[in-house]
């Protein structure tokens, strides 16, 4: 396979000193792949995404690595991003049915991938019956059934009550979602309904859409809520993985990781401003270990058990490829920085071929390119998408390319998958020995490992491996290093551009 001057592309990608054996689940590399449904894998032709597509990819998903799907809402719901749910035991018709759904929750556990589902309890559809019988019993008067669902009042208030002369609902998200009354004992037994219903029906996680507008602007409250939901879904299951959105700043989300919650998205890490693409933009390696790991340990101060969750972008934020410029060595880099982090990275699916995306809502969700060549491969864009995926290359065309950005991904994605015990390590930078060299050491189970990522994109650095405490660690992993390269690693501690290396430490001896 090798030349001698180890010039061959697929030489260059990736070395990995472990067998590689079953990527997913038996590893847990941590990884959670989002799929926005309508947008990822149609099986029917009629341009939506569904289950069954889904399904169809999941040999694609494993290639990645991954050892979790999450899944925006599969409910029925008048929106094609099903954020509005009328029914939230139920598959949205076309998505599906609920037995498809229970095929595809076999077929991931078979591969040792569980599935997320996305909880949308801030808020129901205008449409869901809940509140059509709770205006119904407001209009007539009856102050049992669902009235106490929602937040009624009097006077004034956000939206009138259609048929009523002067009664008002609250909607944080506008008419059409209507926010539940999280303090009805009813409401509150119907979550926990909800969350037993599909744990029974293999569900393995649950992501908490909207937990900071559960009770608008008091963080205390939706502490305890998010600790009421975490309680359930564990009392369930007890490997359940809970994982909350909160778009908000740190001190917000350390609060709310007082709930006992596994996971907050790290949404001051993510998107343009955020210390991963910042890092991978302007090489500024060093200084994201030490921000990473000092968020890391904040967390696990408030929370022992709890575990980052980093990613790019998400399908709120415009596509990371946007803001790298569509640079590949950025794009490389970025992934480098957070796939390789303890805890749970989120990748966004399409961004492990570099699809773009911006502006308006449909364009972060454009149809995933499982082929540039051949159109009847994707999905139809939403409806109100008014941007084209700049991305000419999809799936089809990278998978074969050992330069390609997909090869790249998963090659993380087996480096990931190779070293056990990472998600729950404990993560400590290294000191700073060059500005663009990300450089920490992960702590797990069974040992200690480093990782060390330069974030230049045309500077080799030189890691002083003595200085740093690491000259009898052996070289585990490295990806975007050739031969020659790795016999300067060897020689002098030298890592190219755009390139890591994963050092296993020396056994304890004691
Ligand atoms: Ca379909």
């Amino acid at each position: 396979m090798r030349s001698a001057g180890g010039r061959i592309a697929l030489a260059l990608l990736c070395l990995l000193l472990l067998p590689w054996g079953s990527l997913a689940a038996e590893s847990g590399s941590g990884i959670v792949y989002e799929i926005f449904v309508g947008s990822f894998a149609d099986s029917d032709g009629d341009g939506v995404g569904d289950l069954k597509g889904v399904e169809g990819k999941l040999d694609y998903i494993a290639s990645l690595g991954a050892e979790y799907i999450w899944l925006t809402p599969i409910h029925p719901s008048p929106s094609y991003h099903h954020y509005d749910v009328t029914d939230y035991y139920a598959v949205a018709p076309a998505f599906g049915t609920l037995q498809d759904f229970d095929s595809l929750a076999a077929a991931c556990a078979e591969k040792g991938i569980g599935v997320i589902l996305d909880l949308v309890v801030n808020h129901t559809s205008v449409e869901h019956p809940w509140f059509l019988s709770a205006c119904d019993d407001l209009k007539a008067g009856r102050t049992e059934g669902f009235r106490d669902y929602y937040l009624f009042s009097r006077g004034s208030g956000q939206y009138p009550v259609p048929g009523t002369e002067d009664w008002y609902y609250e909607g944080a998200f506008g008419g059409h979602m209507p926010d539940l009354n999280l303090d009805c004992p009813g409401v509150r037994q119907e979550i926990a309904d909800v969350i037993a219903f599909w744990q029974g029906h293999g569900v393995k996680g649950f992501r908490l859409d909207a937990t900071t507008s559960y009770y608008t602007g008091d963080t205390a409250r939706n502490t305890e809520f998010l600790r009421f939901i975490t309680e359930t879904a564990k009392s369930g299951d007890p490997d359940c993985y809970v994982v909350g959105e909160a778009w908000t700043n740190e001190n917000t989300i350390l609060e709310l990781y007082q709930s006992g919650i596994d996971s907050l998205f790290n949404f001051p890490a993510s998107a343009a401003e955020g210390t991963l693409i910042k890092a991978a933009a302007k090489g500024k390696g060093a200084a994201a270990a030490e921000k990473m790991a000092d968020w890391q340990e904040k967390i696990r101060a408030v929370s022992p058990s709890s575990v980052d969750a980093p990613f790019l972008s998400n399908h709120d934020q415009a596509r990371s490829r946007g803001m790298m410029a569509s640079n590949g060595r950025q794009m490389k880099t970025a992934a480098m920085l957070y796939l390789l982090l303890p805890g749970h990275p989120f990748l966004y699916y399409g961004e492990e071929i570099g699809m773009s995306g911006s502006g308006r809502d449909e364009n972060k969700r454009l149809p995933m390119l499982w082929s540039g060549a051949d159109e009847t491969q994707n999905c139809l864009p939403p409806a109100d998408a008014d941007q084209e995926q700049r991305l000419t290359e999809g799936v089809a065309q990278q998978d074969g390319d050992p330069d390609s950005l997909l090869s790249w991904y998963r090659a993380l994605g087996r480096i990931r998958a190779s070293l056990p015990g990472w998600t729950r390590g404990v993560m400590a930078a290294l000191p700073a020995q060059n500005a663009a060299l990300c450089a920490y050491t992960v702590t797990g189970e069974d040992g200690v490992t480093a990782v060390l990522v330069n974030t230049s994109l045309r500077q080799s650095v030189s890691a002083d491996r003595e200085a740093l405490g690491l000259q009898e660690w052996e070289l585990q992993a490295a990806l975007g290093l050739t031969d020659e390269a790795l016999q300067l690693w060897h020689s002098e501690g030298k890592i190219p551009p755009c390139a890591c290396v994963i050092l296993r430490g020396p056994e304890k001896t004691e």
